[in-house]
């Protein structure tokens, strides 16, 4: 990576918000390159409070002076932005976290939003999402940013670590609605699956634990979201080893706007949804989304911008 890139590292200023932290650790185990590569040969990580040595008022002036650097930053941001009652239920050092990106995201060169929440609002936003939780599309959508989406609960690293190169070497990022790299999310799971041929063949496995689904039988009857979700899992893996559907588990949708609420939680009752093998045939999964999504009216569920 480092050998594609000229000239001094760019300084990233890697944000946390509300969050579980599964970004970073699954950042920290990136395999190409290693961690170590790319915040050591590639990019300048000035403040990052997972990982950095500094704490307390010694992190907080590596923050500004990061901020402040002549040559700009690059920001990437990891968890949603509690917006209720003026930012009242997240602080960081007796910051809200809103008034952070608010002060912050505006003046970096290039915002990468790290996971689902920080792109959507992802579990914190869902339903009643009592601190009004957004993304930092949607929480800054006022002062115009417009930040690169990389979602994935966690997303993984080897699509951060893209479009870091991807910036970093000038090259253009077309992106979807959603602010996704189409370089990453322009297939569905679906797509990519290697259970695939047993889709197109009708073959879909009764239970978790059946023969079938250790041969490899697809996975959509127990509740494959792969059909609605655009990412690239089956072709990347995780760690370079494996990826929920190749582990025996159905995808729940995390890349998508909403999926707490409008993907993981929908049962799939084929009784009511017709014929699996007469679609199967057809080589056509219903979208998901068509007899299930319901979008709420709630304002702190925006859709994004376009
Ligand atoms: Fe967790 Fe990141 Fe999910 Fe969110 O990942 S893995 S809850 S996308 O912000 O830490
Ligand atoms: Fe794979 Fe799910 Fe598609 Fe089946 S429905 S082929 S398990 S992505
Ligand atoms: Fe998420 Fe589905 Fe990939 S659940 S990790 S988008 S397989």
């Amino acid at each position: 990576v480092a050998e594609a890139l000229t000239g001094k590292r760019p300084s990233v200023v890697y944000l946390h918000e509300a969050e579980c932290t599964g970004c970073s650790e699954a950042l920290l185990r990136t395999v190409d390159p290693y961690l170590d590569s790319l915040i050591l040969d590639t990019i300048s990580l000035d403040y990052h409070e997972t990982i950095m040595a500094a704490a307390g008022e010694a992190a907080e002036e590596a923050l500004e002076k990061a901020i402040a650097n002549p040559d700009g930053f690059v920001c990437v941001v990891e968890g949603a932005i509690p917006t209720k009652d003026n930012g009242n239920y997240g602080y960081i050092s007796n910051h809200t976290m809103l008034s952070m990106v608010r002060r912050i995201v505006p003046k970096a060169k290039v915002t990468i939003c790290m996971g689902t929440c920080s792109c959507y609002g992802g579990v914190q936003s869902a339903k009643p999402n009592p601190t009004g939780a957004l993304g930092v599309n949607d929480a800054l959508a006022d002062l115009g940013v417009k930040a690169i989406c990389l979602p994935g609960c966690p997303p993984n690293p080897l699509n951060f670590v893209g479009t870091v190169v991807a910036y970093l070497t000038g090259q253009k990022i077309e992106l979807d609605d959603y602010y996704r790299p189409l370089m990453f999310y322009g297939s569905t799971v679906h797509e990519l699956c290697e259970r695939k041929k047993h889709f197109d063949a009708g073959e879909f496995a009764p239970s978790f634990d059946s023969e079938e689904a250790r041969n490899g039988w697809c996975l959509y009857e127990l509740g494959c979201k792969g059909p609605d979700t655009m990412n690239n899992c089956p072709k990347v893996k995780f760690n370079g080893t494996n990826w929920p559907g190749g582990a025996g588990h159905p995808c729940i949708g995390c890349s998508e706007p909403n999926f707490w609420d409008d993907l993981t939680n929908c049962p799939r009752s084929m009784k009511t949804r017709g014929s699996t093998h007469e679609r199967s045939q057809k080589n056509t999964p219903e979208p998901f989304h068509r007899t299930c999504r319901h979008r709420s009216p709630d304002p702190y569920r925006r859709p994004p911008a376009h």
